[in-house]
């Protein structure tokens, strides 16, 4: 019987460019399994969208002064041309600006106040006088609470890394104008998630997901509180009742799978289609996402599903993957640490993309996207393994049986079999989400294809006509070989597959096909096959070395940005012998606990021993330190550092990542630096 599954990718930010790291993660993952589901003839429904609200659309909209509108138009093509770029399957791609996703999202909304779990909470929130608006953590910076740093973000501090609230900054500002803020009583909606603490715990209990996905979700429910689902803005779906104020992106993102399936049914002119995934007990709901996802897909958005009247499905699976990252570092399109799509895709195609990251899909650990890597993919195995084989197969047809398939005999069992039992083994893997094992078994198909013909060596067979039937069963099954191949791959390199399956002699879609038909049903004898084609092309070593120089230069430049920042405004003499600088032997050190920077030291300033934090843990062992004298910053107001009362601050250089301590060599604790 067909089963009902409703895959979803998670809806990208219509804010920047996907790069391979996203298409790693949510999107390669769910189209394969998407396009494996469907041959297995069952009931399809792939669904994505552009995530178009939250504060951090708004703030790039700014920076890039075009109105938020304009600027979710402009990234949301941009992200339908990469997907179209790589092929992906979604039956509907939609985008949480569309008409229809405002009042399902609103629905959401009466449904769980009707059952009492939102509640009104007045607290002070962050304003600006001159933009007059409140401000979101994400548009404010200011000086840390805990370290002093005078540029610390309005979520946690890049010095020090401490998180903590907005509101916690000292001396808050707007990022982007810098005009002061105060704070200003505002009243947002909370949605009572610690009231799910038990049916969520009950739920997830019973899943059999990976083992990352349950823990993380689990140690959330654990700590479920209230939180805020109303932000103060213009940009998002109103909230009923207060003007002014939007739902959080996060409250909407995800009804988004929702009111997209809804867009769909009504392009396909039955609007209650919907239901028949959404409503339905026995439809399998698959969310694939990057593992930072993890705690909206498996608690928040679950619960909000609980909240509500209809009977919505559940998430069955939610295959969350690690990050894939870029020759070892995170992309970053700022740092010049990215690949330009439209450069990558004017000389290699979509399948070998495709390929090269499904065969190292970030499943069960981090994993990256190399260069020499991606060379290896594409000329040792799509071209050296599995194009070679079928080029030499179908060109050895053409010449010694005429182009057509040849009668098959009952010899090579062993062959057979072993066919049978990777198709079987990948078809489990697809099912599994396993995807790095599927693309290794086809892989591994080719090899065993290769490795027959080399034995059997048919052009040997060729021209001892008593042979005949040998030779044919020999080709019959190597033509057998690259069928299964094709049926392999059409999950993964969908064009590829697609153009063997013409080859082949066959019509119409390979992906239209049935997975068990295809398998079993042997090309029938007689069939004539098409003119072979090159399925991959050679990817030279001059190509790979200038990407490779490509990323070597943003590897220089964000070596040179980080390493000199601008000059600070000047200042007067005066200004600076406010300063206390002082020699001072460190006398003891000590980690920090649950902090990976910081180190405290006790010192001796000469006239007093004192206690002070300091962030030089990654660059300094406690026991190297003991004796050395240092500069201190002798007559800096106290502060407290993750709980530690820091008495002054050690001066260190710095050079990202890299901090050295100055060292006073003859000199007593206690002398006057100046
Ligand atoms: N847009 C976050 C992300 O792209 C968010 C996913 C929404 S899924 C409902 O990582
Ligand atoms: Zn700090």
């Amino acid at each position: 019987m067909a089963e009902k599954i409703l895959i979803t990718s998670a809806l990208p930010y219509a804010n920047g460019q996907p790069h391979f790291g996203h298409i790693a993660g949510a999107y390669l993952p769910a189209d394969c399994y998407a396009r494996f589901e469907r041959l297995q003839g069952n009931d399809v429904l792939y669904i994505c969208g552009s995530d178009e609200h939250g504060v951090a659309i708004t703030l790039s909209a700014e920076l890039a002064q075009r109105t938020p509108k304009e600027h979710v138009d402009h990234f949301h093509k941009i992200i339908q041309d990469v997907f179209a770029q790589l092929g992906f399957s979604f039956d509907h791609y939609s985008r949480t600006t569309w008409p229809g996703h405002i009042p399902t999202t609103q629905e959401f909304f009466h449904a769980l106040h009707r059952k009492g779990l939102i509640e009104e909470r007045t607290e002070n929130h962050l304003y600006s006088e001159q933009e007059r608006r409140f401000l979101a953590d994400r548009y404010v910076v200011g000086t840390c609470p805990k370290c002093g740093y005078e540029e610390a973000r309005g979520d946690e501090c890049q010095r020090c890394a401490s998180s903590y609230e907005a509101t916690d900054l000292k001396n808050p500002r707007s990022k982007l104008t810098g005009s002061p803020l105060t704070l200003k009583p505002s009243t947002h909606l909370y949605l009572r998630f610690d009231k799910f603490k038990d049916r969520l715990t009950e739920w997830i209990g019973k899943k059999h997901w990976k083992d990352n996905v349950v823990r993380f979700a689990m140690q959330y429910i654990h700590d479920l509180k209230p939180r805020a689902i109303t932000r103060d803005s213009d940009w998002g779906i109103p909230v009923p009742g207060y003007p002014g104020k939007v739902f959080y992106v996060w409250f909407d993102a995800p009804i988004g799978y929702i009111s997209a399936t809804q867009e769909w049914a009504q392009k396909v002119g039955k609007p209650h289609r919907w239901e028949d995934y959404w409503l339905d007990p026995k439809c399998k709901l698959v969310h694939f996402i990057g593992k930072d996802n993890i705690p909206f897909h498996a608690v928040f958005f679950p619960a909000m599903l609980m909240g509500q009247d209809l009977p919505y499905k559940l998430p069955d699976e939610i295959p969350a993957n690690e990050f894939y990252m870029l020759e070892g570092r995170q992309f970053s399109k700022s740092d010049g640490w990215f690949i330009d799509l439209q450069d990558f895709f004017s000389r290699y195609t979509a399948d070998q993309a495709r390929y090269a990251i499904a065969a190292n899909a970030p499943e069960t650990a981090d994993a990256e996207f190399s260069w020499k890597d991606f060379q290896m993919r594409c000329n040792a195995e799509l071209l050296g393994k599995f194009g070679n084989f079928v080029n030499r197969v179908l060109v050895f047809t053409k010449q010694h049986c005429s182009s057509k398939v040849p009668k098959m005999g009952p010899l090579h069992e062993a062959f057979r079999k072993q066919m049978n039992e990777i198709v079987d083994c990948a078809a489990e893997s697809f099912q599994k989400f396993h995807l790095r094992k599927a693309t290794q078994l086809l892989m591994e198909l080719a090899q065993a294809g290769n490795g027959f013909f080399d034995a059997q060596k048919p052009w040997v067979l060729a021209k001892d006509p008593a042979r005949k039937e040998e030779l044919d069963t020999v080709i019959a099954l190597c033509i057998e070989c690259i069928k299964n191949l094709a049926l392999l791959a059409a999950p993964i390199i969908p064009e590829s597959a697609q153009k063997i399956w013409h080859m082949l002699g066959f019509s119409g879609e390979i992906a239209k096909g049935n997975w068990k038909q295809i398998h079993t049903q042997a090309v029938p004898t007689g069939q004539v096959l098409r003119e072979p084609v090159i399925l991959f092309r050679k990817v030279e070593d001059a190509e790979i070395e200038e990407q490779i120089v490509k990323l070597g230069r943003a590897v220089k430049k964000m070596e040179t940005t980080t390493s000199l920042p601008s000059l600070k405004p000047q200042i007067t003499y005066d200004e600076f012998a406010k300063l206390d600088l002082r020699v001072a032997q460190i006398l003891e050190a000590a980690k920090v606990p649950k902090s990976k920077k910081l180190l405290k030291l006790h010192i001796d300033l000469g006239f007093e021993k004192r206690t002070l934090v300091s962030g030089i843990a990654l660059s300094y062992e406690p026991e190297q330190l003991i004796g050395k004298k240092v500069i201190v910053v002798a007559n800096l107001a106290p502060a407290t550092i993750m709980g530690i009362e820091s008495q002054g601050m050690v001066l260190a250089g710095h050079f990202d990542p890299v901090l050295e301590l100055p060292h006073i060599q003859n000199l007593p604790p206690g002398s006057v630096i100046c």
